[in-house]
């Protein structure tokens, strides 16, 4: 029986990412969702697991954590094998440049919370929100595609091993594929989409499994 829990909703890429890392290291876990569309991240409940009304949470044997980052750092290091980060300082600092690229920069200003607000803003008008959204994602898988091409990456974000900036590639390209966003230039990024695409950890945390 698992004790381990996600608290998560279907899309949220966030959640996607801690469902692929719980996956790449093969443990058990459990789901119990957060209904962002019902609003159910701002109520006590969700409150008292995440102060920042945000999913996902992890329930990790009893202590619960919040920010799939952080989260999945500390699996990598509860849980070394397969590692999600390289050994040499340098290369880790460039996984967490490319995954920061995502998380901290594209992540942010495409969330539900933020756009909502837009809309409201610009008098309901749902467009802008498409707009928005292709907009930002793209310019950021563009960069990062450029990120990607010093020399460093191979079948997968760095070198030949998945790891966390994959963790995070992954469920932002579903959500770029979500908005309509072109991608079809990002060769980088595309090659290795189709290669975790061919890890089951990936294939059982994609959201058309579980939405
Ligand atoms: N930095 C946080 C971001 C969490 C986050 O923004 N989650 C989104 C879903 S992907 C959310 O809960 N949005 C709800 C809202 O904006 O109200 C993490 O990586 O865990």
């Amino acid at each position: 029986m698992s004790n381990i829990t996600l608290y998560d909703y279907w899309r949220s890429s966030a959640s996607y990412r801690v469902r692929i890392a719980l996956n790449l290291k093969g443990l058990d876990f459990k789901t119990v969702t957060v209904d962002l569309l019902k609003g159910e991240q701002k109520a006590a409940e969700n409150l008292q697991r995440n102060p920042q009304g945000l999913v996902p949470s992890l329930d990790l044997e009893g202590d619960m954590m919040t920010q799939s980052l952080a989260i999945i750092e500390y699996l990598d290091e509860l849980h070394p094998s397969p590692a999600l980060m390289p050994v040499t300082a340098r290369e880790r600092a460039r996984v967490r440049t490319l995954s920061h690229a995502i998380a901290m920069d594209i992540h942010p200003v495409c969330n539900l919370g933020v756009v909502q607000r837009i809309v409201e803003l610009a008098g309901g008008d749902e467009q802008i929100k498409v707009n928005w959204m292709r907009e930002f994602i793209s310019k950021g898988l563009s960069a990062f595609e450029q990120l990607l091409g010093d020399g460093q990456s191979g079948r997968f974000c760095h070198g030949d091993q998945v790891g966390l900036a994959d963790v995070c590639l992954v469920p932002q390209v579903y959500n770029a594929d979500r908005w309509g966003v072109d991608r079809s230039h990002l060769s980088r990024i595309n090659a290795i989409v189709a290669e975790a695409d061919k890890l089951d950890a990936f294939r059982m945390a994609e959201p058309r499994q579980l939405g």
